[in-house]
């Protein structure tokens, strides 16, 4: 515990801190936005909070949203960055990490202007961004994107399907290689898109159109061979990658063999493949695709899969994919009642209930730790992600991104109460136990009383660091090791590293 001797603008009192690894019985003090001290009987603050009875933790990070984005098929979101950070306020976040979306023909330097004018007014929490990547030219392998990361977008998402973004083989080691070299880490949308296409015209020359189709055209397979060859260009290059939304049992286990082989994988799953099945999309009518998005929920053996790989960090980071859909032809359901399940857009809402949905099923009801809490609503997301040390972590020196949580406040879901654009939740009716009453950005009591008190525009762009990323080292000798001769080195850019 660190002994103040500063005056506090906010003292939070009583409340169970959790804090590099301890659960602290202390009050947590606050000066210009940032944690000042840790310890007992603190003087008083300008403002004081009684968290008797509540856990003080970390504010989320939400390391993978889209907001007022175009998807890759054309789709826009519901959310803009003042729906998104207000809704992902309300459920515990504190920062946000979408994606600046280059579709094919956009320059990166145009996207990222876009991009920053877009969330600057609007907001009201921290941010980032990650750099989609859907056309690796010359240009942008040589100037542009170096620029990019130089200037804090320090991941860049690649996808592996849809047919308008997807890289090939080579184009994913021409941007693995320069991830490599400049700094970055590169999040894989894993999943072979032939597969898909190929299941997609088989199901629909059949008249197999409903939204329950989607999980068939999506095969688990799908996921997995697309996961393996991602993790094996990553070993030809020699650079670390994240895959993101794995959903898959198998694709789960194929992840935790190739790290015990020593390759440098990491992976993210988020609610929806914790808490809906392919039965959600089997709903009466297009209700299932409500559900709908890619790849799709699967099993009850893959959900205790992804549950058993976040608990032994297999899976480093929980995060919500939120890709928020309105329910009808701006949205989801583009050609009204006749749409088909390759015609709906894919994603489902989830920024908001990330936290309230692991709070619950996943602390509350024993699966995990507080500590583990943590790591997987925060601390992992801020060092993969280079927002670490001043975000992530209760620490002295940290930014004050705080949320208080009542663990004993009981909530039944409903989309009324959300506060996202969707209008509809994938969690209607679930009773969930604890709440993040009370949310703090900054220092600024962003969250209390069930109301916002920030104004637009109050959030600020976070120009991220090197990501900080655990090597796993590639063995000598047996399974797992590469036979990095001089000439393999050179050709893929570890010349560098040889010498
Ligand atoms: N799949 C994606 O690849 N992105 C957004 C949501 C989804 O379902
Ligand atoms: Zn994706
Ligand atoms: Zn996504």
């Amino acid at each position: 515990m660190s002994t103040p001797d500063v005056s506090f603008d906010l003292v939070i009192r009583n409340g169970r801190v959790v804090s590099q690894g301890q659960i602290l019985e202390a009050d947590l003090g606050v000066h210009s936005g940032v944690i000042a001290a840790i310890g007992a009987n603190l003087p008083a603050g300008s403002r004081e909070i009684d968290a008797a009875g509540r856990w003080v933790l970390p504010g989320g990070i939400d390391s993978h949203c889209h907001v007022e984005q175009r998807s890759g098929m054309g789709m826009m979101c519901a959310d803009d960055f003042y729906s998104a950070t207000v809704s992902a306020a309300f459920g515990g976040t504190t920062t946000i990490l979408p994606f600046a979306a280059q579709h094919r023909g956009m320059s990166v330097p145009e996207v990222l202007e876009d991009y920053h004018s877009l969330a600057r007014d609007k907001a009201i929490i921290d941010y980032g961004f990650h750099l989609i990547l859907a056309n690796p030219d010359e240009k942008t392998l040589t100037d542009d994107l170096p620029a990019a990361i130089r200037s804090g977008i320090r991941s860049l998402k690649v996808y592996m399907t849809y047919d308008l973004m997807k890289l090939d083989d080579c184009q994913l080691l021409d941007v693995f290689a320069l991830a490599r070299e400049e700094g970055a880490l590169v999040m894989v949308h894993a999943e072979n898109n032939d597969v898909i296409k190929w299941l997609s015209r088989r199901l629909l020359e059949r008249g197999h159109k409903a939204p329950k189709f989607h999980g068939f055209a999506h095969d688990p397979l799908a996921e997995t061979e697309a996961a393996y060859r991602a993790i094996s260009l990553g070993r030809l290059v020699d650079v670390p990658i994240l895959l993101v939304h794995v959903a898959g049992g198998e694709t789960v286990e194929v992840i935790r063999q190739a790290q015990l082989l020593g390759a440098n994988v990491l992976a993210e799953s988020c609610p929806q493949y914790l808490f809906l099945t392919a039965a959600d999309l089997d709903r009466d009518g297009l209700e299932g695709a409500m559900f709908c998005c890619s790849p799709p929920p699967r099993d009850a053996q893959s959900q205790e899969a992804i549950w058993q790989g976040l608990l032994d960090g297999t899976l480093a980071t929980y995060s919500s994919d939120h890709a928020p859909y309105t329910f009808d032809t701006a949205g989801k359901l583009p050609k009204g009642d006749q749409t088909t399940f390759k015609e709906m857009a894919n994603g489902v809402p989830g920024i908001e209930l990330r936290l309230p949905l692991l709070f619950s099923e996943g602390f509350l009801k024993g699966r995990m730790d507080i500590h583990q809490f943590c790591d997987l609503s925060a601390g992992n997301h801020a060092r993969l992600y280079g927002l670490a040390p001043s975000k992530g972590a209760l620490i002295v020196g940290a930014d004050a991104d705080i949320a208080i949580w009542n663990p004993e406040r009981e909530v039944d879901v409903t989309a009324s109460m959300l506060h996202d654009r969707t209008g509809y939740t994938p969690y209607e009716g679930k009773r969930l136990k604890g709440w993040p009453e009370i949310v703090i950005s900054r220092g600024r009591v962003v969250i209390a009383d069930g109301s916002l008190h920030v104004e637009r525009g109050s959030g600020r762009f976070i120009a991220r660091g090197l990501p900080d990323v655990p090597r796993r080292e590639t063995p000598t000798a047996g399974p797992g090791s590469r036979p990095h001769g001089k000439v393999l080195k050179a050709l893929v850019g570890l010349e560098k590293v040889a010498q």
